[in-house]
């Protein structure tokens, strides 16, 4: 069982390395984004697919959405992810309802996005500098527009020898949706991919123009499981039935050696996967998805003392005091006061395409991220849901 080990070796990562609190004074060293990575069937490597079924589908069906009838579920995972390693803060599982909601049929697109832009000139948190005022602390590099960009190391590495993050995180000038790996990078040929480098914020003005809102934790939970119950994957429990991939994941040896087995070395063009049984596509892999609760571990736990309808998340997130005690111990720790006002953890959910078999089997639907909203990065997007009347 890689119980702590796996959870030590989530690596976090923040644009910001040093914050400071504003009713105490004090500087926190930050490492606040859950960046989780994956080992290896083993095979052939190929190259990237350009073209899809996905890259000819026009921007109105990017917009499609399917209807989730209101039900109860049950909610978390308490059985092993089947690669030996365990994951607390996916349980205790409990019963949740959920009230009929829309949810998006592909994760947010970069022609979307693209639309959403230039109708209101909106721009992204990565994009803007930080202020010297806000963050002293901060290195001055991470205070310049940008986003933090997976950059593999040239040769093979343990990832669980490391607690350094920034082994294969850089945090790079320039990146930001528009330019996923920074300044030399485009997305002309990928407007059907999934919009990255944004955060929480950018996430919610994009929802709010279209007429729409992020999920909650617990409705994208509901429409990931696509009517299974209690299935390991969105499709069922083998992890690659008749052999096939089911999602835009991580294959070959992480972080160095990507084989790209399943087609794609980075993100993929939405729906280029089978969907689930509601529908939805990608909900597994391709990118990670911003929910609308804040992030804490030990939510469950709390939520079955006073369970109701429509579960929003705690009132505020986990705090990195608490977060490190959780990496430390994988126990659920004692909510505190110290919370940061500069910087929210939201959920995050269903896995990206850094997401490995063996080191972070988190594209299942009761797998538990967190985002950062200082740092966006480029394996984290958003799909948006909308009630239902
Ligand atoms: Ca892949
Ligand atoms: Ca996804």
């Amino acid at each position: 069982m890689k119980f702590g080990l796996e959870f030590e070796s989530s690596k976090n990562l923040s644009r910001i390395n040093h914050m400071v609190n504003f009713q105490t004074g004090k500087f926190y060293k930050t490492n606040l984004i859950g960046i989780f990575i994956c080992v290896s069937f083993g095979v052939s490597c190929t190259r990237d697919q350009e073209t899809s079924s996905a890259s000819k589908t026009s921007i109105n069906s990017f917009n499609e959405m399917v209807l989730i009838e209101g039900q109860s579920f049950s909610m978390g995972n308490d059985k092993p992810a089947g690669n030996g390693e365990i994951y607390p803060e996916e349980g205790p599982v409990h019963e949740v309802e959920v009230s009929s909601f829309w949810i998006d049929k592909y994760e947010v697109t970069n022609a979307q996005f693209k639309e959403f832009v230039d109708a209101t000139g909106y721009i992204t948190f990565a994009e803007k500098p930080l202020s010297k005022e806000v963050f002293p602390a901060a290195p001055k590099e991470q205070l310049l527009p940008g986003a933090t960009v997976f950059a593999p190391p040239l040769e093979n590495i343990n990832p669980r020898s490391t607690n350094d993050p920034w082994t294969w995180w850089s945090y790079r000038k320039g990146a930001c949706w528009r330019r996923p790996e920074g300044r030399n990078s485009s997305i002309k040929a990928r407007m059907d991919h999934p919009v990255v480098c944004v955060n929480i914020d950018d996430a919610n003005a994009y929802a709010k123009w279209a007429g729409k809102r992020l999920p909650t934790e617990a409705e994208w939970e509901l429409a990931a499981r696509g009517g299974l119950k209690d299935s390991m994957y969105a499709w069922g429990n083998e992890p690659r039935p008749q052999g096939r991939w089911m999602a835009n994941c991580f294959q070959g040896i992480f972080p160095a050696e990507n084989s790209a087995q399943d087609g794609f070395h980075s993100t993929s063009p939405v729906g280029s996967y089978p969907p689930n049984g509601y529908g939805l596509y990608d909900i597994a892999g391709n990118v990670w998805e911003i929910c609308s609760d804040f992030f804490h571990p030990s939510y469950y736990s709390e939520f079955m003392e006073n369970p109701h309808p429509n579960p929003t998340g705690p009132a505020s997130p986990i705090t990195q005091i608490e977060l490190e005690q959780f990496r430390r111990t994988g126990t659920c720790p004692l909510p505190t006061e110290d919370h940061n006002e500069l910087m929210n953890l939201n959920v995050a959910r269903g896995g990206s395409f850094l997401c490995h078999w063996d080191y972070c089997l988190r594209y299942r639907p009761a797998a538990r991220n967190h985002s950062e909203s200082l740092s966006p990065t480029n394996h984290t997007g958003f799909r948006c849901a909308k009630d239902a009347k």
